[in-house]
């Protein structure tokens, strides 16, 4: 074997097969040198005439995730350019096999359809995510699969983005073999048989120029495709061109084609959508990493645990360290309730059986990992305890002092409060620096944001390991500081504060929930409390009042104070800010009086003019602003992290990349612009409209969150 290394490839011979494998860790990335790289070994291979055949591998845990997403930000594609590469590849005229295994994703699966044949180990993972990045496959993709899988396939498999099994891209005609070892011995052997069949006269079967469907490909075919997709103002931009990029391969020459979807790519690349679906990509890798914190510090090993609490939620998160195959002891402190919170966990493995997403045998292995114990000391052997116990301090305070008490020695324990002190908790375990916050969202099996709330005294060893018992449970993690409410829930005050002031000046709950899903939140603020339960969001408040901690204004937040005491607590009830017929929200007039009677009581004067831009404007620059205020306090380390917050949890829409984002993109000059406006416009008796310090210095200086260090 000879070896010949270029920048990040690496030719070697394997008698009359050439190895190119590519080594750019962690995820061989195709960058510019990988390219460069790439270009320099296919010239050597075409100039060796004792080579007949190659192999395309790569080093590492994983084949080519895709083209380097931090080059999207330059102003042009540094070259050579991927399909250049692709070109000399596909003009070689000698056999390519590509050798995958791993995440083969993006630009890494066009590389590999350049190739005369694919051979993937059983464990691989193979898709064109680009569509979840706002993009469309850009190297080739939308023009290569549909020769290779027919159309409808092929526009399926890009504009939902998902990646497929090896079994399941065999069966869909994109790769050729699957297997389950020796995947170099297995490529050399499939490259050696191609060469062996071009030496006898069998041309190489290029996959640009195999033909396309173009009977299938009528003008009704791609409308119904295009209408199927996401409305362009609600981020299915990228889907609509993937489906227009197949269109244009069946009009077009594979040539005319490539340059078709090129220019379809950079337009993409360079929108606003896709600017923050990239930022998010990276701001949620970017939220593990701890300021700080020594790199490769030891972690406490979790090997159990324990949950207290069998309810809803409680069961919620057992699931997600019974599903990464841990076992989970929860308690709860009655036999019933304790039944009752194995069995709901038990209904949902079997409901996801039941719709084919687990094995009977996953089923049985997981609920095998899961005990129910009604004794605190069960827990004595477990790593990791969360305390999932109702939202009460006094029972709060009660859980975590018994499991200061019966937790082992380095075990760490949390609550899963989503408003309570942090620290006055941890003080009251007896053991500070064992403890923090993990704050799940609910369903807390489904929903990815976990917000992890350091403590004062909390041990950075103890916030690393759930950092990374995070990232095992498949949870997108970012670090809070001690606040009311954290960082989700208290930038949620000035947001719901607004939508029921505008109900009492005479918006409706319709009115402005519309507003806000217009531009693509995912439920309106009124819609989401009759989810989560009026009486739910109306206790936050009082518990407020009864700590003092509420403005003093009389008219803050009495909507949902009165729709409580109304017994109208939201779904649950059928009725809230809405009545609801099964699960559909219907207007009532009653909700109308009501705030009728409040305004006048209140003496908020009613108008008939308020604009869906006030709603939107009055809703979420207080929620921006919070958000400032949050990173000024070093609650949250960066804007980045608000950003991950509210994308994953709250149903902020990820094509406008999170608040902080969204901020830039409107600019925050116009935001603070916009706050003095409303303060001028409605008096600012209680500061609601006073730009924080850090977005009135971002304003001045015409700064952007993006830019603070
Ligand atoms: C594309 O291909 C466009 C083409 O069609 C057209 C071109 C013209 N680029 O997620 P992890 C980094 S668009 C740059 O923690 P995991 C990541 O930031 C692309 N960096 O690991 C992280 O860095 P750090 C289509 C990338 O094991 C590190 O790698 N492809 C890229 O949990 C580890 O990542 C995709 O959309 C990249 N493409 O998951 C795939 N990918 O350590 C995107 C990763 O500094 N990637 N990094 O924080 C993924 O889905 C996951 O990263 C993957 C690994 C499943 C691969």
């Amino acid at each position: 074997m000879s070896s010949l290394v270029t920048s990040l490839a690496t030719l070697s011979k394997n008698g009359s097969t050439g190895i190119i494998e590519i080594n750019n860790p962690p995820v061989n990335a195709s960058s510019q040198k990988v390219r460069q790289g790439m270009m320099e070994c296919l010239r050597l291979v075409a100039e060796d005439k004792a080579i007949t055949s190659v192999v395309l591998t790569c080093a590492g845990r994983t084949f080519m995730a895709g083209a380097d997403i931090s080059e999207f930000d330059l102003p042009e594609l540094p070259r050579p350019d991927y399909n250049e590469v692709h070109a000399v590849m596909e003009a070689l005229g000698k056999p390519i096999v590509a050798a995958l295994f791993g995440t083969v994703l993006g630009g890494g699966l066009e590389l590999s359809l350049s190739c005369q044949a694919r051979v993937a180990l059983a464990s691989t993972k193979l898709g064109l995510p680009e569509v979840k990045l706002g993009l469309l496959p850009g190297s080739g993709g939308t023009q290569r699969l549909p020769r290779l899988i027919g159309l409808a396939p092929a526009i399926d498999f890009m504009t939902a983005g998902n990646p497929v099994s090896a079994a399941q891209a065999l069966k869909m005609g994109f790769i050729d073999k699957v297997v389950d070892d020796g995947l170099l011995e297995q490529a050399t052997a499939m490259a050696q048989a191609l060469a062996e069949k071009q030496a006898a006269g069998e041309p190489l079967r290029v996959t640009s120029k195999l033909p396309i469907d173009k009977a299938s490909g009528t003008p009704a075919f791609f409308e119904e495709y295009r209408n199927k997709q996401a409305p362009l103002a609600k981020g299915g931009s990228a889907a609509r061109q993937i489906v227009r990029c197949v269109e244009a391969a069946c009009e077009q020459s594979f040539e005319d084609g490539i340059i078709f979807e090129r220019t379809a790519f950079i337009d993409r690349k360079n929108s606003a959508d896709s600017r923050a679906l990239r930022h998010l990509f990276f701001a949620e890798r970017e939220a593990t990493r701890i300021p700080g914190l020594a790199a490769g510090m030891e972690l406490r090993p979790i090997r159990k645990v324990g949950v207290v609490g069998a309810g809803t939620m409680g069961g919620g998160i057992a699931m997600n360290f019974l599903n990464a195959g841990i076992p989970v002891t929860i308690i709860d402190l009655n036999q019933e309730a304790l039944q009752r919170g194995l069995g709901i966990v038990r209904k949902n493995y079997e409901a996801s059986a039941a719709k084919g997403r687990l094995t009977a045998d996953q089923v049985t292995q997981r609920l095998g990992l899961f005990h129910g114990a009604l004794d605190m000391a069960e827990l004595g052997d477990c790593d990791l305890v969360i305390e999932a116990a109702f939202e009460s301090l006094e029972i709060k305070k009660s859980v975590c002092k018994q499991l200061g008490a019966v937790c082992k020695p380095g075990a760490i324990i949390a609550s899963n409060t989503s408003t309570l002190d942090i620290d006055l908790l941890a003080e009251v375990s007896g053991r500070p620096a064992d403890f923090l916050g993990m704050h799940f969202f609910s369903p807390a099996n489904v929903m990815r944001l976990l917000e992890v709330v350091r403590g004062a005294k909390t041990d950075p060893q103890v916030l690393a390991t759930v950092m990374a018992i995070a990232k095992k449970i498949g949870k997108s993690a970012v670090v809070s500081g001690v606040c009311f409410g954290f960082i989700g829930n208290r930038m949620l005050e000035g947001y719901l504060r607004e939508a029921e002031l505008l109900l009492l000046e005479g918006a409706s709950p319709a009115q402005i929930d519309g507003a806000i899903e217009a531009i693509g939140m995912a439920m309106g603020p009124h819609r989401m409390i009759d989810m989560a339960g009026v009486d739910v969001a109306a206790k936050v408040v009082i518990e407020q009042d009864k700590a003092g901690a509420l403005p003093n204004d009389p008219s803050y937040r009495v909507v949902v104070r009165k729709l409580n005491e109304l017994g109208r607590h939201g779904q649950k009830t059928s009725a809230g800010y809405y009545r609801y017929q099964g699960r559909t929200a219907i207007e009532d007039d009653a909700v109308w009086k009501v705030c009728e009677e409040l305004a006048q009581k209140y003496g908020v004067k009613r108008r008939d003019n308020i604009s869906d831009k006030e709603i939107v404007e009055r809703c979420l620059y207080p929620l921006i602003n919070e958000g400032a205020r949050i990173l000024e306090e070093g609650i949250a380390y960066r804007p980045g992290d608000v950003d991950v917050v509210w994308a994953q949890g709250y149903g902020f829409p990820a094509y406008k990349g999170g608040p902080m984002q969204w901020a830039d993109e409107i600019g925050p000059a116009v935001i603070c612009a916009a706050l003095e406006g409303y303060g001028r416009q409605f008096g600012n008796a209680h500061g609601y409209w006073t730009p924080s310090p850090l977005l009135a210095k971002l304003a001045t200086q015409h700064r952007h969150f993006s830019d603070l260090p």
